[in-house]
C-alpha cells in the first residue's frame, strides 16, 4: 500500500508536523487549551489531512507509533509555553481508539509525561465517542488508568455517536467536545439538530462535565452558546489552527 509507505516514511523522515488551534474560555475570552492537529509534509500525501491517512494507520498498527509521536511533540511544545510564555492551560490531544485497546497505552503516556515534566492536569486527551466502546473490559480498564493518572479526558465529536445517555456515568470522561455540525446548524432551520446543543449541554451539567463547542464560525454561534452555558469554544471566528509561531504571537501581546 502506498499510503502506508509513505506514512512509514514520515515516520522516519521527519514528515509529520503539528499545528495548532486555540481554545477559548466563553466567559472571559481567554486561550485555556491548544488543540494539537497532525499534519503531514510527505510530497506522497501531500494535500491529504488525518482524515484520510489516519483510517490506513489505524487499519495497519502505524498509528501507535504516530499517537506517540504527537503526544511527545505535544508535551514538548506544551513545556516550552509554559517555561516561556507563562501559559497554564491544557494541551489537548486527539488520540486514536485503537489506544483505548492497547495495553500498553496508558504507562506509555506516564512515561512520556516524565520524560517532559508535565503535570498530568495539563493534558486532555480526547476520543471520538465512537471509540468508547460500553463493556469492553481493556477499553474501560485503559480509561480507568489514564484518569487515574490524572489526565482528562474528552469525548470528541459529541452527539454523532451512539453512547446511551445513562452510561456516560460509567466512563470517567471529563469533557464533552459538541461536534460541530450541531453548532454550524444552530441557527438552521433544522430545529432538532438546535436542540441537540441543549440536550448536550444539559447533559454535562447533570453528570458535571465541561463543555467545548467545536466549529464555532460566527459570533452569534459564540453568543448562543454562552448563553446557553458552555463552557469553552474554538472554531475560525476564534482561531484557524496556527503554524507554531503563529501561535506564539498570541502569547506576546
Ligand atoms: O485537523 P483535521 O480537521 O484535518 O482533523 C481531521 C480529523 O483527524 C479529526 O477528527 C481529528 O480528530 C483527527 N486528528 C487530527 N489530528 C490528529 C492526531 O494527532 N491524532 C489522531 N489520532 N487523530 C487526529
Ligand atoms: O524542537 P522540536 O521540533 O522537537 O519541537 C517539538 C514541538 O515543539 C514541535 O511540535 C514544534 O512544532 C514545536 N516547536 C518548538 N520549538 C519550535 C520552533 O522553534 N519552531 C517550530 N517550528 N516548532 C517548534
Ligand atoms: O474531530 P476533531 O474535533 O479533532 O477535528 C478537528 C478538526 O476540525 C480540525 O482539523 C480543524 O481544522 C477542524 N475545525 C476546527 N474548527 C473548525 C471550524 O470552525 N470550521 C470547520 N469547518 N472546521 C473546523
Ligand atoms: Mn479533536
Ligand atoms: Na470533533
Amino acid at each position: 500500500q502506498l499510503i502506508e509507505k509513505c506514512l512509514r516514511q514520515a515516520l522516519s523522515e521527519a514528515h509529520f508536523s503539528l499545528v495548532y488551534m486555540p481554545i477559548f474560555d466563553c466567559k472571559d475570552n481567554k486561550i485555556v487549551a491548544v488543540e494539537v492537529l497532525l499534519r503531514c509534509q510527505h510530497p506522497g500525501l501531500d494535500g491529504f489531512g488525518p482524515d484520510h491517512f489516519i483510517p490506513v494507520a489505524e487499519a495497519t498498527g502505524l498509528i501507535k507509533e504516530i499517537d506517540l509521536w504527537v503526544i511527545d511533540n505535544a508535551l514538548q511544545a506544551l513545556g516550552i509555553l509554559q517555561k516561556e510564555h507563562h501559559f497554564d492551560g491544557k494541551v489537548c490531544i486527539n488520540i486514536s481508539g485503537v489506544e483505548l485497546h492497547n495495553e500498553l497505552f496508558p504507562v506509555q503516556v506516564k512515561n512520556l509525561l516524565g520524560y517532559h515534566k508535565i503535570k498530568p492536569e495539563s493534558v486532555e486527551l480526547e476520543v471520538t465517542e465512537t471509540a468508547f466502546v460500553a463493556n469492553d473490559v481493556t477499553c474501560l480498564k485503559n480509561l480507568n488508568a489514564l484518569s487515574q493518572l490524572g489526565v482528562s479526558l474528552a469525548l470528541d465529536d459529541f452527539g454523532t455517536g451512539y453512547t446511551a445517555f445513562n452510561q456516560l456515568i460509567h466512563y470517567p470522561a471529563d469533557c464533552l467536545k459538541i461536534d460541530r455540525s450541531f453548532v454550524n446548524d444552530l441557527f438552521s432551520e433544522r430545529e432538532a439538530r438546535h436542540k441537540m446543543v441543549t440536550i448536550i449541554q444539559n447533559l454535562a451539567k447533570l453528570y458535571d462535565l465541561r463543555v467545548i463547542a467545536e466549529g464555532v464560525e460566527t459570533e452569534a454561534q459564540l453568543t448562543y452558546l454562552k448563553e446557553l452555558g458552555c463552557d469553552w469554544a474554538q472554531g475560525y471566528y476564534l482561531s484557524r489552527p496556527l503554524q507554531w509561531d503563529d501561535l506564539l504571537k498570541l502569547f506576546k501581546v
